[in-house]
């Protein structure tokens, strides 16, 4: 048994000064119980616990670490920066370089701001769509998370997920009435939504591909028809990809499915794991934008040069030939391996990839929606993460996230992964 004592004394002081000893929910391992391990370094592919313990990282921060951990190019660039000055408030060119790469990568995106997380870029998003279409109903997913901005925290995915929130106290009811909710992959509820409120939808908001309820693939012709619904409307389209973005392709999962969005929002891997996040997207739409326009939004970290360097330098190795092909390699024989070692364990899971995201399902059923995701055996999902740990794995701790695959874990450490998975499944049905 691992020893994760350290952790535990280091939890119990966190907790006096810190809201559940955390900043964020889902790193206090509710919905998996016991102590969240309090992490003191990380490199390639591993993470190191206060207690010593050395795991093979399937978190990556959430996402933004597709290069791995403490990746020399993006550490040594910011060293050189941070010597600089780490903030001006004023522009620096280094915010035009990265806007440029984003443009380039992401052609639909025609103007960029960068803001300081991906809450910031759909909260931002959403008020400048609201503005330009002058109307005031937004339609997001049930189980679909886009941060923690009021108007968006209705039936929300990730933490609210994770710890069974439907909708967060502290909302005024008229953020709430404007919130207007279809479950996933259900275009006749859009369809009926649009129908009874003709004139007043202003945008329909969507992570392409749902990761913040675990994985969850848009079924064939859903996006087109977002496109179409929203088009006729005179409604935007705005693509959340603060995790698919860069992720999936190097032009996000619009490029992948071939789907224009009006507005899209990026955030983690554009900021190499510094605090970021961007909303873009047709020029008209992003001229209403203050200075240029009436709409305001303003940020004294935003665009600072720390988050821009490591974006830049982490762009800059995903632009590079084969990148893309090596994260699908890695991911589908992760796939294959859970797939094969839970039916060898005789364990219902449905693991849905889509590139180098993954999610190992605790059900029986198929998963469409957030709904059906939520038949997942969480219980029998929280002894598996503890498994997995045992066996070197920090997988995420919660049913309802993702984990991610970097171009940092090698052939091994993926079968190495596949290793602790069969054990840890076949130790569940040794012990149910
Ligand atoms: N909302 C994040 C996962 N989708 C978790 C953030 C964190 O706890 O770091």
């Amino acid at each position: 048994m691992k020893n994760f004592e350290k952790s535990k004394r280091l939890f119990v002081e966190a907790q006096r000064y810190l809201p559940g000893g955390v900043d964020s929910p889902v790193r206090a391992y509710k919905s998996v119980g016991g102590t969240p391990l309090f992490i003191v370094r990380g490199k390639g592919a591993r993470i190191f616990d206060a207690d010593g313990n050395e795991f093979i990282d399937c978190v990556g921060s959430w996402g933004p670490l597709v290069l791995g951990h403490a990746h020399l190019q993006v550490v040594s660039a910011l060293k050189k920066v941070a010597e600089n000055g780490t903030s001006f408030g004023a522009p620096t060119e280094l915010e035009t370089t990265l806007a440029k790469m984003v443009t380039q990568a992401m052609p639909f995106i025609e103007m960029v701001r960068f803001v300081s997380s991906g809450t910031e870029a759909t909260m931002s998003a959403l008020r400048l769509a609201r503005a330009f279409t002058r109307r005031d109903k937004i339609v997001k997913f049930d189980g679909g998370y886009h941060g923690h901005s009021d108007g968006l925290l209705a039936r929300g995915g990730s933490g609210m997920a994770t710890l069974g929130i439907p909708d967060s106290p502290g909302v005024p009811a008229g953020y709430a009435q404007n919130t207007l909710i279809a479950p996933y992959n259900n275009v006749g509820a859009v369809e009926q939504l649009f129908q009874h409120y003709p004139g007043q939808i202003a945008a329909v908001i969507i992570e392409p591909v749902a990761a913040n309820m675990g994985v969850v693939l848009p079924q064939p012709g859903f996006l087109e028809s977002l496109r179409k619904l929203t088009s006729k409307a005179g409604a935007l389209l705005i693509f959340d990809e603060v995790i698919t973005g860069f992720r999936l392709a190097y032009g996000g999962a619009q490029s992948v499915f071939g789907i224009k969005p009006d507005l899209t929002c990026l955030g983690k891997i554009i900021g190499g794991g510094l605090p970021v996040g961007a909303y873009g997207g047709r020029r008209d739409i992003m001229s209403l934008i203050a200075p240029l326009g009436p709409v305001y939004q303003a940020g004294t970290l935003s665009g600072n040069p720390l988050a821009m360097t490591a974006g830049i330098e982490t762009l800059k190795v995903l632009s590079q030939p084969g990148v893309y092909e090596q994260l699908e390699t890695k991911c589908a024989a992760l796939e294959k391996g859970i797939a094969v070692a839970a039916r060898e364990a005789g364990v219902p899971v449905q693991v849905h990839r889509i590139g180098s995201l993954l999610t190992a399902f605790f059900t029986r059923g198929k998963v469409v929606d957030y709904e059906t995701a939520k038949k997942s055996d969480t219980t029998l999902f929280a002894r598996f993460f503890w498994q997995m740990l045992e066996n070197g794995v920090y997988w995420p701790p919660s049913q309802f996230e993702a984990a991610f695959v970097s171009l940092a874990h090698t052939e091994e450490d993926i079968k190495t992964i596949i290793d602790a998975v069969s054990r840890a499944l076949l130790s569940l049905t040794a012990t149910r």
